[in-house]
């Protein structure tokens, strides 16, 4: 019985990829009219009554055989499954990745062999410390997890989009992620490290302080997934077919250019819409933009290994891309969302100890502890040792083993021999030529707890990286640093952190203290090696730096009011689709304006619902009578204000100039206030816009 997918008829997918429509199944469950499908229960037998249990009388107590009830309670009360530990906020989608070129010098991995090879990709991206329900613009790292279902079996590069960590050893991640947690008294704050605890343990880990740079950094609040960069942060190895090693690093780069926001907007995008990044991979991909990533790797031998400043094994060091560029391997296309967020997002299980034959291990102890940690967690998540059952974590390619039973079971192997080696000639045996052979680097040493000395500098690519940074973004790390230890209660915290920051950078110290009302600067923090001066400066570390030269992906915000000119909307339009970006209107009522040729102007957004926060630029096309009401407006001023404080571009129609003035923004204060006095200046607009934010107001406004 063929019928069309609807709402209501929602689709089950099995095991085995069969998609078995709700309640499809014969003629005993349809209606009369044929087209809804009969209610059942999950035994399938269908149901007369889901409105009312079965009673004793209508005001008596409910029947024990009331096996419908029981079931759809029973199966209710048991929905939720324990959320990740860390990185229980994300969202994914599927995709594919696109080899270049083979790399069979490199690597024996099957999906680098072939130009032009396509493997099915799952991607995740997270916060680390919020729980499901958090809002997507927290000041956290993303998580930025890759699996790829190759022909050998799933590969997963689970990163994040900074390309360090805070920690060097993983015995210290349980210590880590309490720290950043709701502390576990009051249980608050939530997705937040603005508190004691976060600080008080990374005041005492000098080891973080890379990562505390990066932290504080606008990368830790992204404009969309879209426009952020992955990392696989440790050294792996490539093996080729002789068994040759090359340590690799992997570098995810996104089309669209980097882009952030600046922190005042992060806190009013958690109020406005707490699902901005979500909506907006959801958009993009719906609507046929698809993102995508390239795949950069830094190759390298044992000898530049040796020559490096810093331990390759050493997770909180970055190997800058100055020193070693990263070679274009292919490219990662997002193109569709899961069919059930539930079933896919939720359930995928990312595990990096998931490398095909041809990639490897280094021994980064960070690694070494996530490998044996990933499995565990699975378990605990999705309760079964079955778990690769689920067709989202099941390879694509053949698979076969003597595993057996257990959980949920639901592949279950036929015929008699079930062990090997065996006399039936039945069954799977391993291959050593085409099997998984792990390098054989060859290792001794006492056992001992130690930390490498090669380990040993905290400091030097924390400076690094701040020197790096351009002067607004260097500013944001202050007020980052500043907004973060306020909220901190203890002040041996605050000013062991500021200790820390002298050893990183005397101003950004100075500044930070004074802003905490630190009267007397700290004697800088003890260094096990004296940070260095000598390292150049890395532009690649910059987001403003790496913005891209299009407006391509953005979103422009078009406040409107009664009287609007429709043509000139038509005009932006028309200049803002070009250069691949979307534009929304905002209006002061639900449902639009009428413009004044007396044409509809179809609104997508009442103006308290879209406020600018939500758009990359913004522009006023109200008419004069329109602006005077909307001086009235707290809103409309607020959509005004905050663009301008933003440092976004703003373009508007001479008569929108009162509402400019009431929002406390003078028409003339910069180049990026455009007025649009012809259709000409629409495309001129959409060019300015193309620098995404006019860092130069910054001062001004005072951020
Ligand atoms: Fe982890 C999840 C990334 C260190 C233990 N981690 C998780 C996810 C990402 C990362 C992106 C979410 C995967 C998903 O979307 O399902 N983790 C990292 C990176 C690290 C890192 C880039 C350092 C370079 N992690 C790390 C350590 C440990 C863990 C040191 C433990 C020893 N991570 C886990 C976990 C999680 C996890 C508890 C929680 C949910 C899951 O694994 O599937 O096992």
């Amino acid at each position: 019985m063929a019928k069309t997918p609807s709402a209501s008829a929602r689709k089950l997918v099995t095991v085995h990829d069969q998609k078995l429509e709700r309640g499809g199944g014969g003629e005993l469950h349809q209606t009369a009219a044929g087209d809804t499908p009969i209610l059942t229960t999950a035994q399938g037998g269908p149901v007369a009554d889901d409105q009312n249990s079965l009673k004793i009388g209508s005001r008596g107590p409910t029947a024990l055989e009331d096996f419908h009830f029981r079931e759809k309670i029973f199966h209710f009360d048991h929905e939720r499954i324990p959320e990740r530990v860390v990185h229980a906020r994300g969202y994914g989608a599927h995709g594919y990745f696109e080899t270049y070129d083979s790399l069979a010098a490199y690597t024996r991995a099957d999906l680098f062999q072939r130009a032009g090879e396509k493997t099915p990709a799952f991607v995740r991206f997270s916060t680390v410390a919020g729980s499901k329900g958090s809002a997507d613009l927290a000041r956290d790292v993303r998580g930025f997890a890759v699996k790829l279902y190759t022909k050998q079996g799933n590969w997963d590069l689970v990163g994040n989009n900074i390309p360090v960590f805070f920690i060097q050893d993983a015995i210290k991640f349980p210590d880590i992620i309490h720290s950043v947690k709701p502390e576990p008294d009051r249980a608050f704050p939530q997705a937040q490290s603005a508190h004691d605890n976060f600080w008080d343990f990374i005041s005492l880990t000098p080891e973080s302080m890379h990562m505390i740079m990066w932290v504080m950094s606008d990368r830790a609040i992204p404009r969309s997934f879209r426009f952020m960069e992955g990392f696989g942060v440790h050294t792996f190895r490539f093996v080729n077919a002789k068994d040759e090693s090359t340590f690799v690093k992997f570098h995810w780069k996104p089309k669209l250019g980097l882009q952030s926001v600046v922190w005042n907007e992060a806190v009013k995008i958690n109020g406005a819409d707490p699902d901005f990044h979500r909506r907006d991979l959801w958009q993009a991909i719906q609507s046929g933009n698809f993102p995508e990533w390239e795949m950069r790797v830094q190759l390298f031998d044992q000898d530049f290994a040796d020559s490096f400043d810093f331990d390759v094994l050493d997770p909180t060091k970055i190997i800058p891309e100055e020193i070693l560029e990263p070679v274009p391997v292919g490219r990662l296309v997002l193109d569709r969302m899961p069919d059930n967020f539930f079933a896919e997002t939720e359930q995928v299980a990312f595990m990096t100890q998931n490398v095909p034959p041809g990639i490897d291990f280094s021994n980064d102890p960070l690694l070494q502890g996530r490998n044996f940690s990933y499995l565990d967690t699975q378990l605990k998540r999705l309760g079964s040792a079955n778990f690769t059952h689920l067709p989202i974590n099941a390879p694509k390619c053949p698979f076969h083993h003597f595993q057996q039973d257990g959980h949920m079971a639901m592949r279950n192997p036929v015929g008699r021999v079930n062990y090997q080696p065996n006399s039936f000639g039945e069954g799977p045996r391993e291959s050593p030529r085409q099997g998984f052979r792990s390098f054989a680097d060859a290792e001794e040493g006492q056992k001992v707890r130690l930390r490498a000395e090669s380990f040993a500098d905290h400091y030097s690519q924390a400076r690094q990286f701040f020197h790096s940074q351009t002067g607004p973004e260097q500013r944001h790390i202050a007020m980052a640093l500043t907004f973060e230890l306020s909220k901190v209660e203890t002040p041996v915290i605050r000013e062991r952190m500021v200790a820390h920051l002298l050893n990183i950078d005397e101003g950004l110290a100075e500044t930070v203290a004074d802003k905490l009302g630190i009267k007397k600067l700290p004697a800088p923090a003890a260094a096990a090696v004296a940070p260095r001066d000598d390292l150049q400066p890395s532009p690649a570390l910059s987001i403003i730096e790496n913005g891209p030269d299009s407006f391509a992906g953005r979103k422009v915000g078009v406040l409107v009011s009664p009287g609007a000119d429709a043509s000139l909307l038509k005009k932006l339009q028309t200049a803002i689709e070009k250069e691949g970006a979307v534009m929304e209107v905002v209006a002061p009522k639900v449902g639009g304006v009428e413009a004044a040729d007396g044409s509809w102007i179809e609104a997508r957004h009442m103006i308290d619902g879209g406020p600018s926060v939500l758009f990359d630029a913004v522009a006023l096309l109200v008419s004069e009578q329109g602006a005077e009401r909307l001086t009235g407006e707290a809103a409309a001023r607020d959509f005004v204000a905050d663009a301008f404080a933003h440092c976004k571009f703003i373009a508007f129609t001479p008569e929108a100039v009162p509402l400019l003035e009431k929002a406390g923004v003078d028409a003339e204060a910069d180049e990026g206030l455009v007025p649009l006095v012809d259709a000409k200046a629409t495309k001129a607009f959409v060019e300015t816009c193309r620098k995404l934010r006019l860092w130069g107001r910054e001062k001004a406004v005072k951020l």
